[in-house]
């Protein structure tokens, strides 16, 4: 059966579906209302299928190994500092940071347009509830940080939030309804990325709905196009921002807008930075920060050969080492730079069980891996950058993510790592915090960012002879 339609644009469309090979997707056409005809019509419109078969004879039907031929090399990053010259030089950064922020020079930039799936939550993970006692979304976390260092600083540090479809309604109803959590709206700027078809493994588009191709959000990558599409990019320009701090949803201690990465970033002249936290277990599956055939990129865990992983250099650390911990400076410049003509990142595909409709109607949530999933990452634009920081920063300090449900990078992980650095901020100003024999705190401790960023301020606002009862919120 062959569809027709006697609007010629929508013809136009049709012809195109069809001479591609993908006029499957119109199998179900002679049952749909016009509602339903329009919508899948709609999300033709936005496939570019030229991108699509180019994906599916350069990654499906080829049979070459893109990988196995790089060459891959650790990269030098910042290490913490030790010497009295080191520690200057971590001090005229932080300045060099704080003066930048005080221009009003810094926006922070959050990625939210992941489904994370791995977590099993309803809802945008931003939305997830996680704080020790009194279970701050993630969102209000990071915006009480924004707040926070808007105070300490003296100037607006607006917050651009990328989403996609699977999620933006949600999240924008999420921080309404909380009132932006104390920031100035006109300040919270929310936009969408681009989705992406999945295909099968003949490269056909794959049908979810009668009316509905599969599409997923087309990576963090895609934050670049994003930010230049949405108007973001033009937005910046308007308020004389040209650092943007980008940071992921899911991780509970990230240091947002931190001056020292900031004071770095700008010293180099770098066009794009990452902050990295020493791998200490080969088997970390984890990202690690180096170059590959000598331009700058994340190698990811799985295209580490065995031997590169567990390789030491001779001070007995892992010689690929800088495991990417997702927190970038990005140059305004740079990402206008970067989407000249489009998104002009590489795709990555992974094989992934896809749910589908069956030819006789039927809903099918595959048992095996059916199709391919494709994403661009941000951290691929680091082989175009002139120059880049790359920064050392203690785990225990910046990294907790919250990725699965249980176990390793669990909610129950995050708060525990938030409360020992709690912790371990008290025990610095001289308050006595009880532990267990794995090291964890006893008890429960939650400091508003509000309250305190850092033990700094703690020790400004805190009592050397608080004593610690077992439960504690600063606020
Ligand atoms: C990422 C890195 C990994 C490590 C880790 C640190 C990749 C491929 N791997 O792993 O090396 O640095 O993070 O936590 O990136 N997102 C979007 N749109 C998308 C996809 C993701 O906004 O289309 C956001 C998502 O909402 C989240 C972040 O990007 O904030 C990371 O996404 P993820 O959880 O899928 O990344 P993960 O854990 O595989």
């Amino acid at each position: 059966m062959r569809i027709f339609s006697n609007n010629s644009d929508e013809q136009k469309l049709i012809d195109a579906v069809y001479a591609a090979g993908q006029g499957h997707v119109f199998r179900f056409w002679n049952e749909l209302g016009l509602e339903s005809r329009t919508k899948l019509l709609a999300q033709l419109r936005e496939i570019d299928l030229e991108l699509m078969a180019t994906l599916n004879q350069e990654f499906i039907q080829s049979t070459e190994n893109h990988l196995m031929q790089q060459k891959l090399e650790p990269a030098d990053f910042i290490s913490l500092p030790k010497t009295p010259e080191e520690i200057e030089a971590f001090n005229n950064a932080k300045k060099l940071g704080g003066k930048a922020l005080k221009a009003g020079r810094v926006a922070a930039f959050l990625v939210a347009g992941g489904q994370g799936t791995r977590l099993g939550f309803n809802g945008p993970k931003g939305s997830f509830p996680v704080s020790p006692i009194k279970k701050k979304s993630l969102f209000q976390l990071h915006a009480e940080k924004i707040l926070a260092m808007t105070a300490r600083h003296g100037a607006t540090i607006p917050w651009y939030i990328m989403t996609s479809e699977t999620n933006h309604q949600q999240t924008t109803d999420f921080l309404e309804r909380n009132s932006y959590f104390g920031l100035q709206p006109q300040n919270v700027i929310l936009f969408k990325q681009e989705m992406i078809p999945a295909l099968d493994d003949n490269g056909r588009l794959i049908l979810d709905a009668k009316d509905n191709i599969f599409r997923n959000p087309n990576g963090h990558g895609g934050s670049l196009s994003a930010l230049k599409n949405s108007g973001a990019l033009q937005d910046m320009k308007k308020r004389g921002v040209d650092l943007i701090f980008y940071f992921q949803v899911d991780n509970v201690l990230t240091k947002i807008c931190d001056p020292v990465f900031l004071g770095f970033h700008i010293q180099k002249k770098a066009e794009m930075s990452a902050k990295i936290v020493p791998k200490t277990d080969p088997e970390e599956k984890v990202g690690v920060l180096g170059k590959i055939d000598g331009r700058l990129g994340v190698i990811e865990y799985s295209d580490l050969p065995a031997e590169q992983q567990t390789a030491r250099n001779s001070d007995g650390r892992l010689k690929f080492c800088a495991g990417n911990i997702a927190t970038h400076i990005l140059d305004r410049n740079f990402v206008e730079k970067e989407t000249k003509g489009g998104l002009r990142l590489p795709w990555h595909l992974a094989h992934k069980k896809i749910p589908f409709i069956s030819d006789t109607g039927e809903q099918v949530n595959p048992v095996e891996s059916n199709g391919y999933k494709f994403e661009t990452f941000v951290f691929d634009a680091l082989a175009d950058a002139e120059r880049a920081v790359f920064l050392e920063v203690k785990r225990e300090n910046e990294f907790s993510p919250v990725k699965n449900a249980d176990g390793n990078a669990s909610p129950a992980a995050a708060r525990r790592d938030m409360i020992n650095q709690f912790g371990s901020w008290l025990e610095k100003i001289g308050v006595s915090v009880p532990k267990d024999t794995d090291g964890n705190v006893e008890g429960e401790i939650e400091i508003t960012p509000l309250f305190a960023l850092d033990n700094e301020e703690l020790a400004e606002k805190v009592n050397p002879n608080l004593s610690f009862g077992g439960s504690l919120y600063l606020v």
